[in-house]
């Protein structure tokens, strides 16, 4: 299966009016925690480190085309510790140590109450971060690659009848960044213009 989401930006309003009649299905908190190498040399490429409730995951660009055809929604999750470890160039021993004797380092850390509802067959995720920012994810589920752009578009159509805007959304990380490292989003949102 291909998972396909959305990401929307949300007022209180629009928290209310999205959930109203949906099923709740449950709620957690996530610790992130952001790291990369000093210049943020894998943020600039589209890829990322990130240590979630004590695990280290890498979301990986699966982008062929670069610059704007970037799918912003669609990335590569490596979750097995050799595998992270692997593709990080580290060895076995403790990987704060390891991580640190090459020079990653985290550089974003914040909680987020994630709650999960399902709706007329879309999936909720309304995400609240601790830095005072509200996002929702809609998603689908498809079967082939064929299925993703009509997915997208149903997607839409939903959020729209929900009351959503559809607007450009640079998520969490991006926002957080903007508030409390404008310097270093300046230099990431350049490096992707290259890309
Ligand atoms: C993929 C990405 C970033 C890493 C954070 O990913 P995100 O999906 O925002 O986090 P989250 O907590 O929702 O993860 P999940 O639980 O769904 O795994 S930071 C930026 N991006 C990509 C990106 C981009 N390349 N360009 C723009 C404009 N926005 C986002």
């Amino acid at each position: 299966m291909i998972e396909v989401e959305k990401k929307f930006i949300l007022g209180k309003e629009d928290i209310s009016r999205l959930v109203s009649g949906a099923d709740f299905i449950g709620e957690k908190v996530m610790d992130d925690t952001y790291y990369d190498y000093g210049d943020l040399r894998m943020m600039k490429d589209d890829n990322y480190l990130r240590r979630r409730d004590g695990r280290y995951e890498l979301k990986l660009t699966i982008s062929e085309t670069g610059g704007d055809g970037r799918d912003l929604d669609r990335y590569r999750e490596i979750e097995n510790s050799k595998e992270v470890r692997d593709w990080l160039g580290l060895g076995d021993g403790v990987m704060e140590e390891e991580l640190d004797a090459v020079g990653i380092i985290p550089f974003a850390h914040y909680f987020t109450t994630r709650s999960k509802y399902r709706k007329e067959g879309f999936g909720i995720d309304v995400d609240t971060a601790d830095f005072g920012f509200d996002i929702a994810e809609i998603e689908l589920m498809v079967g082939t690659e064929d299925e993703v752009d009509d997915a997208k578009q149903r997607i839409y159509k939903f959020a729209e009848q929900n009351g959503l805007k559809i607007s450009y959304i640079e998520g969490k990380l991006l926002e957080y960044m903007k508030r409390n490292n404008p310097g270093a989003y300046k230099e990431v949102k350049k490096a992707w213009v290259s890309l």
